[in-house]
């Protein structure tokens, strides 16, 4: 059997969808988690100066969504076709766009900066929500061709950091995610990880 090291900080963050990837899939792993502390002394030591990186027996594998999609791959939550790959990987990237437009408005610490990154976060988020709210409605409840694949898991694992740092629910008008998230949380293995998940930093 195969040895499975995740490395990233105490935060959901870029690890999060890695996470939950690894569990949906029954892999078991070693979840370490570095601390702000520890990390200069780490750092030099990855690939490209950061985190998250993933250990398969020994052989370090950088990038998060490219080590999403190799679990993914592996695990049946890709597509069925490479059109629907194609699907979920564009939504991955608009997922992204959406977490990028919340993490960089989260941490500046400008005022007039944060100020015109919220104006761009405001206008920004629900034109991308509503995307996502038809695009769920339209396949059976999930992002892409009507079951579980790695764009939904992703989505339920950032959704709650966007949530945190929007400072209510994001999906309060949006019945359908929401739906989808609760579905994603409520997996007998993501509800087993998120029962003992360590209280994140983010
Ligand atoms: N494109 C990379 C981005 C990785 C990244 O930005 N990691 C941040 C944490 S979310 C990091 O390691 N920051 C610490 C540093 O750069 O020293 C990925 O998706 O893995």
């Amino acid at each position: 059997m195969s040895n499975y090291k995740l490395i990233y900080f105490n935060v959901t963050g870029l690890g999060e969808p890695i996470r939950f990837l690894l569990h949906q899939s029954g892999i078991k792993f070693e979840d370490k988690l570095v601390t702000f502390d520890d990390w200069p002394k780490l750092k030099p030591q990855m690939p490209l100066g950061q985190l998250p990186i993933l250990e398969i027996d020994g052989k370090i594998y950088h990038q998060s969504k490219a080590i999403s999609r190799l679990i993914a791959r592996r695990n049946n939550l890709y597509g069925s076709n490479e059109v629907e790959s194609y699907e979920i990987d564009a939504t991955v990237d608009t997922i992204d766009d959406l977490r990028t437009a919340f993490s960089r408005y989260h941490w500046e610490q400008d005022d007039a900066s944060k100020a015109k990154l919220k104006t761009e976060l405001d206008t920004r988020r629900p034109f991308i929500l509503q995307k996502f709210e038809e695009q769920v409605k339209k396949n059976g409840g999930y992002f892409v061709g009507g079951k579980l694949s790695w764009a939904d898991l992703m989505y339920a694992a950032q959704s709650e950091m966007m949530s945190t740092i929007l400072g209510s629910d994001l999906h309060s008008d949006y019945p359908e995610l929401k739906k989808m998230v609760e579905k994603v949380r409520s997996l007998p293995n993501i509800k087993a990880y998120l029962s003992k998940r360590v209280k994140m930093v983010l």
